[in-house]
């Protein structure tokens, strides 16, 4: 009976193990809009698919080109549009998180080297269960790539 309980355990313990470890999530699509000679700060696209059927949550984004990364979100509040800082973004299970142009974005500051278009800048998700990911990001001309809502 001993030897049984004791085989029992060792099997949920496996299993457990498994439940830990779901499939990391998926980056694609990433870019980033070409900024003006000695621009300080990029903002950053991409879409981050979660396959498996647990939550995830991104905590931290890093980049082989900038000395730091936030995650943010363009809002209108009180009809001025402006960007807020998000600690940590929350991937649903079999869901997807879509930075793009008007909503999520990362913002890429303190550039350590120029960006011109066609450069290519590796960016590292980190999520709450410690896992990362790493994605190439393109840098396109943004007027060509997507519509611009300041006009001019
Ligand atoms: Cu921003």
């Amino acid at each position: 009976m001993i030897r049984r309980a004791l085989l029992v355990g060792a099997l949920s313990a496996g299993a457990a193990l498994g439940a830990a470890a779901p499939p990391l999530p998926l980056a694609s699509e990433a870019w980033i809009p070409a900024a003006p000679p000695g621009a300080r700060m990029h903002a950053g696209y991409l879409l981050v698919r979660n396959p498996a059927p647990v939550a995830q949550r991104l905590v931290a984004v890093g980049s082989d080109a900038h000395a730091r990364v936030e995650l943010h979100e363009t809002v209108v509040r009180d009809g001025a549009m402006t960007m807020e800082q998000r600690r940590s973004l929350a991937l649903p299970a079999r869901g997807e998180l879509r930075f793009a142009p008007g909503g999520l974005h990362l913002m890429l500051l303190e550039p350590t080297r120029e960006l011109a278009p066609g450069a290519r800048v590796v960016l590292r998700l980190r999520f709450a269960d410690g896992r990362t990911l790493s994605v190439t990001a393109e840098v396109r001309d943004a007027r060509t790539t997507a519509p611009h809502h300041h006009g001019s």
